[in-house]
């Protein structure tokens, strides 16, 4: 890292002794100013700079074209949940007049410095200053700006407003660490037991605590099952470090931080069988297969197993680089009919009788998980005495 360091240092110093001779020849006047090799510009250099501005807008357009055509297509196609089309079209707003406004300022930028480069013998217009020309090049940024800030305010409350009283919402946990997700469903009573880190012991592995009542009949899945049409309440908790929680097809993401809980809600709109049947979905999922059955053949070639083809599913994914292996931090998200839904949860084990079983039918009551320093203050909380009861955790 030194040695790094005294290279830029020695290379930085090179630089400014090879300018400060420039600016020293620069300096020299009368010397070399009317010959072919003077730092002056003459006109065949403005012209030449002239065209080359010219042509770069030129590669500016070209080069947005080609990326339209060649990746317009791996966007992130229907959303899946009810908030998604809002969301959608905020974007594609945004981005419309992103293009529109950048089409246009880049042409006059550019065409301005060739029409007006320099040429010998003309001298620039001194022109103070054009009160009317300001105001209106200052008013149209405003408000087009400020309808775009409300526009995002109106959508982003619109997601964020949980109606407690009015909606049968159902509650899951969302608990992340280093490299995986796990869920869990409030039960029969809609509430979530408490939780911490001191807590996690066996199969408990999401810190429950078992002697809260309202613990007894939640319910521990690793993939995360939802019902079409209802509202979703999440609970983000995490174990380690700062994670993200992304579900794409849904257009949701929310960061989820030791020792705080942060929520998100949103109401799936399609299942994972209609979604398959997706037009734009069918197209991505035949690009990708293509993809993977010509590396299946080159696989096979080489005498190794070819690809499974790819079905698709939703995902949870981790949006913030979390550790070594961030990138496949995900758990799958299968959205289901209702009716469908309250099946798999009914068949679900509660987590009162997942940890009593694994205790050997002991009533969970009266097995101390974890010796109590019970504060009821930060129940949910990680703190750094915490951190480091989890790395001891897993030193073990
Ligand atoms: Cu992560």
């Amino acid at each position: 890292m030194t040695s790094l360091l005294i290279i830029a240092v020695l290379v930085l110093l090179g630089i400014a002794i090879w300018q400060l001779t420039k600016i020293f020849h620069l300096t020299q006047l009368g010397s070399a100013t009317h010959n072919e090799n003077s730092e002056v510009a003459n006109d065949r250099d403005n012209n030449v700079n002239g065209y080359l501005m010219f042509a770069f807008v030129g590669f500016i357009y070209i080069f947005t074209i080609y990326s339209l055509v060649k990746w317009g297509h791996l966007v992130l196609g229907t959303p899946a949940s009810e908030h998604g089309e809002q969301y959608d079209s905020l974007m594609a707003i945004s981005m419309w007049l992103i293009f529109t406004v950048q089409t246009i300022t880049q042409f006059l930028l550019h065409y301005f410095s060739f029409r007006y480069r320099g040429k010998k013998g003309n001298t620039a217009y001194y022109y103070a200053d054009n009160d009317k020309l300001e105001f209106i090049w200052t008013i149209i940024p405003v408000i087009v700006l400020a309808g775009l800030i409300l526009y995002g305010l109106y959508a982003w409350t619109n997601i964020m407003f949980i109606d407690d009283e009015k909606e049968e919402a159902l509650y899951v946990e969302v608990y992340a660490k280093q490299f995986g997700w796990e869920v869990r469903y409030a039960g029969e009573d809609g509430v979530l037991g408490k939780a911490n880190v001191r807590y996690i012991e066996g199969i408990n592995t999401m810190g429950v605590d078992m002697a809260d009542p309202n613990a007894q009949d939640d319910i521990q899945a690793t993939v995360l099952h939802l019902p079409k049409g209802r509202k979703v309440i999440f609970k983000f908790r995490s174990q380690d470090v700062l994670h993200s929680a992304y579900f794409p097809h849904f257009r949701a993401q929310m960061n989820v931080v030791p020792g705080m809980v942060t929520q998100f809600g949103f109401t799936p709109t399609i299942t994972t069988d209609d979604m398959r049947l997706d037009p734009k979905m069918m197209d991505k999922v035949s690009n990708i297969n293509n993809i993977r059955s010509k590396k299946s053949a080159e696989l096979v070639a080489k005498g190794e197993e070819p690809l499974d083809p790819y079905t698709f599913d939703y995902l949870l994914l981790c949006n913030k680089i979390c550790g070594a292996s961030h990138y496949n931090m995900q758990m799958k998200v299968i959205v289901d009919e209702e009716a469908d839904f309250n099946k798999w949860l009914d068949d679900q084990k509660t987590l009162g009788v997942a940890v009593k079983e694994s205790q050997g039918g002991d009533d969970p009551h009266e097995v101390p998980v974890v010796e109590p320093v019970h504060d009821m203050k930060r129940d949910t909380l990680a703190t750094a005495e915490d951190s480091v009861a989890i790395a001891q955790l897993i030193r073990k």
